[in-house]
């Protein structure tokens, strides 16, 4: 091959990767701000913890030939749409809406798809609430919209779809029967422990709410 092609493709290639870069960086960069804010304001914040990470372009490739998607960069770009991914946990279950919420009205966000794996979880017991959102990057010559997949789950979904998530690699993808219905029966735990997490965090909340319209806090039980 011409080597100046070579050197054109490689430029390319960088470009590419490079956007979903700045694109994670900058989704990264709000959800810091939001987390920060919350912190000073509220003196609480729905944010637990946040990871990043970028596909490898073998996983890009691997993930679009499966998918049957043609593979050239204009449609890896349009149909591979976690490149760059954010993985948010929370406290409770309110805190996931909050935040997606918060997302969904930042004026340069765009809300491409919703999948909600809390209100109807995977057969697995898999919950999480996924988004694809689209953000714009500015680059010296041009704007790309760049498509980040972010996942916002609690603590406990987390904790959940990680052990999964190694059970599923251990077997190859072929888990037996009885460590399937274990995993199902843990899920189902997992939701009562968010449901009873959640209830004692609003009976708090409420009586912070009292403590701080009532000028005496001794008159609250
Ligand atoms: P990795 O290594 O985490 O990136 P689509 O692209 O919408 O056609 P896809 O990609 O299956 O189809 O979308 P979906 O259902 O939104 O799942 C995307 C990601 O969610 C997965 O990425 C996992 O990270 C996570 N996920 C989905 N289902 C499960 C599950 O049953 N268990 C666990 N532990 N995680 C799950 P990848 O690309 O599979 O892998």
């Amino acid at each position: 091959i011409d080597p100046n092609q070579i050197k054109l493709i490689k430029t390319e290639l960088t470009r590419f990767m490079m956007s979903y870069k700045f694109a994670m960086d900058e989704l990264n960069t709000k959800i810091d701000i939001l987390k920060q804010e919350f912190r000073y304001i509220h003196e609480y914040s729905p944010i637990e913890h946040v990871e990043s990470r970028l596909k490898t372009p073998e996983s890009i490739v691997k993930k679009a030939y499966k998918k049957g998607y043609e593979l050239t960069l204009p449609s890896i770009k349009e149909n591979v749409q976690d490149i760059a991914g954010l993985r948010i946990t929370c406290s409770f279950i309110s805190d996931i809406y909050e935040l997606s919420e918060m997302l969904r009205n930042q004026k340069d966000i765009k809300v491409i798809k919703c999948k909600d794996y809390i209100k109807n979880p995977k057969p697995n017991g898999y919950k999480s609430l996924h988004l694809i959102l689209q953000i714009p990057i500015f680059m010296s010559d041009r704007v790309e919209e760049v498509y980040v997949e972010v996942q916002i789950r609690t603590i406990a979904m987390d904790f959940w779809a990680s052990l999964e998530h190694k059970i599923y690699y251990k077997y190859d993808k072929e888990i037996p029967d009885r460590l399937v219905a274990e995993l199902k029966e843990a899920a189902t735990s997992v939701s009562e422990l968010d449901k009873k997490m959640e209830n004692i965090h609003k009976e708090i909340s409420q009586i912070k709410e009292r403590i701080d319209s009532n000028d005496d806090p001794q008159e609250i039980s």
